[in-house]
């Protein structure tokens, strides 16, 4: 479980790493699930339209899928793991945790190469989730291999989170980063950014409106990432969000403010 530290630091930074959770094996059959998703090939032989190319078309574009774990068991039960999701629990503060969503990111190797396609700009994952009643939400990153300055890693503002929700600066798709740091540091006077290395089956967590981003992966093999995402239970569907975003049209067509996010796509993964 996470130390009282990590659980500080989470309130005071908007971060904290975890100890390892993931064994080779489960790496292993998470990797082979993320292919399968990519190469169209789901569950149930269900269509799923949340699996597309985010930055750049060039080769050395971030792929990236969303809700996978509704079209894959092997993704859905890493997401449902009991040790991650007591820790989300404890970032969070509640008891009950429903799963909000998961994202396989998969970072091409340029072997060299500095190519911005493969970078993902400064964003807050709340920009992105603005139909939910609360920020108070929590990412994952699950790494897939040993995850380095080199091949990427994630890069956290520390204490960005207390800014509130920023608006006009950069977002997941812009990948000038430079830019986008000069100006949130000249703007907002926030730090440099802390990059977050981690070992295979090692966790990081950030909360939702912790700014951060990822550079390009500069080794030859590609850098793979699962980010799940947790909200309390009773957070609900707030239909001033804007933009909306696709968790609430997973609730269904008779949603209306108030709407409990729950339900098939919203599972419940802790009491
Ligand atoms: O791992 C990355 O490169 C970026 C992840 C990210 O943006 C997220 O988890 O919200």
């Amino acid at each position: 479980m996470l130390a009282a530290d990590d659980i500080n630091q989470f309130r005071e930074s908007g971060y904290c790493v975890a100890p390892v959770v993931f064994d080779a094996e489960q790496i292993r059959q998470a990797r082979r699930a993320i292919d399968r998703v990519y190469s169209g090939d789901l569950d149930e032989g269900r269509s799923w339209p949340f699996i597309e190319p985010v930055t750049g078309d060039g080769p050395y574009g971030v792929r990236t899928t969303l809700f996978s774990a509704h079209v894959n068991q092997i993704i859905r039960s890493m997401a449902a793991n009991e040790v991650l999701v007591g820790m989300a629990a404890a970032l969070l503060g509640c008891e009950a945790v429903r799963l909000w969503q998961d994202q396989a990111i998969w970072k091409p190797g340029t072997s060299g190469a500095r190519v911005e396609d493969g970078n993902i700009g400064f964003h807050q994952d709340y920009s992105y989730w603005q139909d939910s009643s609360t920020t108070n939400m929590v990412s994952a990153n699950i790494a897939l291999q040993d995850v380095t300055v080199e091949n990427g890693a994630l890069r956290v503002v520390p204490g960005s989170h207390k800014l509130g929700l920023i608006r006009d600066y950069g977002g997941f798709f812009h990948t000038d980063l430079n830019g986008t740091r000069q100006r949130l540091q000249a703007d907002l006077g926030v730090g440099p950014e802390v990059l977050i290395e981690l070992k295979a089956g090692q966790v990081s967590f950030h909360h939702s409106l912790t700014i951060h981003a990822s550079g390009p992966n500069t080794s030859a093999l590609p850098r793979l990432v699962l980010a799940p995402a947790y909200i309390a239970d009773g957070t609900y569907f707030r239909v001033e969000g804007q933009p909306p975003c696709p968790h609430s049209q997973l609730l269904g067509d008779d949603r209306q403010h108030g709407s409990p996010y729950a339900g098939e796509f919203f599972p419940l993964l802790r009491q």
